[in-house]
């Protein structure tokens, strides 16, 4: 494989700039050596400094700005030379805003020590490239302090830290998904009580009951419980929520095995799920999928360009198969030839497939540094390529 990647490398270092690009394809931008001309019938567009695209058009009739790609791709089945076919569109497309879960070891911590919240520069640009949809985790020590426990009153501060980045996204139209981060555990040990998770979910979603944009993301990568033990929890939380009187909003519940979609229907998680009701019809399964050769996301690897639309396979097809919506909360890669392939791949399945309804990418946030996979503007690491070859053309 190595030897395959690096042959082909060079051959298409060689070959590129004597050629046209085809639609769709890079045309321009910082850092950017190739072809610089279009196939007749594209037009070189230029979407932000890091890159220009080919679209379909003649000098003239393509507009410029970074929101064209979306307008211009927002047909009911978009079909490109990336994702060809018929294709259903997200209704949420965005990614993770990472901050507010982080010194997880310093609880409360403080913030801007320990923590912090999502940049509001970044979800507008996020925005202005024509995405919509904003993960915020957070931690549920942070909102419920040990001390009077999951059934107690909330830190204000910290509930008011939440809904202020919440209202900032979804008074632009955006969507926001709160993401107690916490892996079911809380204050050291495994969530048992599916009473006290109801009561936790019932009191959050009172907060928010009255903004038709908020998503609730009841727990993130619960592991090392029964599948069907975490299904019973996420019943107990579903529940909840739509006693509040939140009964408009789109609810994720996620699995355990960190709700992995390569190991779904091996996990214990496709026999659990299928039962899971919504008494308001309105709820998705949260997956996660990373390409490296483990799944975890912790390196820049990936085992091959296919890899991504191989891994989601049986859990598409599950999802089919039980009349379920999905919904893939994280997925991120390093930035390279084949894991723009394998992403691109993913993506391109699941619109081909019907039952995903949204993507995110893992993760923006602004104390990302070096990390690899961070996508927080305007220099992350997955800024100038993953994002607009392997993103925007699913918009
Ligand atoms: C949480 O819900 C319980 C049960 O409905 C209620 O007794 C309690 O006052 C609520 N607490 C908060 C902080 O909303
Ligand atoms: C990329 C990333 O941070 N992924 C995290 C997702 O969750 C798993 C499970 O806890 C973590 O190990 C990963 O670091």
């Amino acid at each position: 494989m190595k030897a395959f990647f690096a042959s082909l490398g060079v051959a298409l270092a060689l070959s590129a700039p004597a050629l046209s690009v085809s639609v769709w394809g890079q045309c321009g931008g910082i850092g950017y050596t190739g072809s610089t001309v279009c196939d007749s019938g594209s037009v070189c567009n230029k979407q932000n400094d890091y890159y220009s695209q080919c679209i379909p058009g003649t000098a003239g009739t393509a507009t410029t700005g970074p929101t064209t790609p979306s307008s211009t791709i927002s047909a009911p089945s978009p079909s490109n030379s990336i994702c060809s076919g018929s294709r259903t569109k997200f209704q949420f497309f965005g990614v993770n805003e990472s901050g507010a879960e982080f010194g997880n070891l310093n609880i409360p911590g403080v913030l801007g020590t320990d923590y912090t919240w999502p940049s509001p520069s970044s979800i507008d640009f996020f925005m202005g490239q024509g995405f919509n949809t904003f993960r915020i985790p957070f931690l549920m020590e942070r909102m419920s302090p040990p001390a009077t426990g999951l059934t107690g009153p909330f830190d204000q501060t910290y509930l008011n830290g939440l809904k202020t980045i919440v209202n900032y996204i979804t008074g632009k139209g955006g969507f926001a998904l709160i993401d107690p981060h916490n892996f079911m555990i809380y204050n050291g040990a495994t969530i048992s009580s599916t009473s006290n998770f109801q009561t936790w979910w019932k009191n959050l979603s009172n907060e928010f009951k009255s903004n038709k944009n908020v998503v609730f993301d009841v727990q993130n990568e619960p592991h090392d419980i029964p599948a069907t033990t975490v299904a019973s929890l996420m019943q107990a939380a579903v529940n909840g929520i739509r006693s509040s009187g939140a009964t408009s909003q789109l609810i994720l519940v996620e699995g355990t095995s960190w709700t992995g979609a390569w190991t779904w229907t091996t996990s214990g998680n496709s026999q659990a799920f299928t039962s899971i009701k919504d008494p308001n019809n309105n709820l998705a399964i949260q997956m996660h999928q990373y390409l490296d050769s483990d799944g975890s996301g912790t390196s820049p690897t990936c085992v091959s360009p296919t890899i991504g639309a191989e891994r989601l396979q049986a859990a598409t097809q599950w999802l089919k198969d039980n009349n379920l919506k999905g919904f893939l909360g994280e997925i991120g890669t390093g930035s390279n030839a084949a894991c723009i392939s394998a992403v691109q791949g993913a993506l391109c399945s699941m619109q081909q497939s019907g039952v995903w309804i949204g993507a995110l990418w893992w993760a923006a946030g602004p104390w990302w540094g070096d990390y690899f996979q961070s996508i927080e503007p305007p220099s992350g690491a997955s800024v100038s390529q993953i994002l607009p070859q392997a993103l925007v053309p699913f918009l």
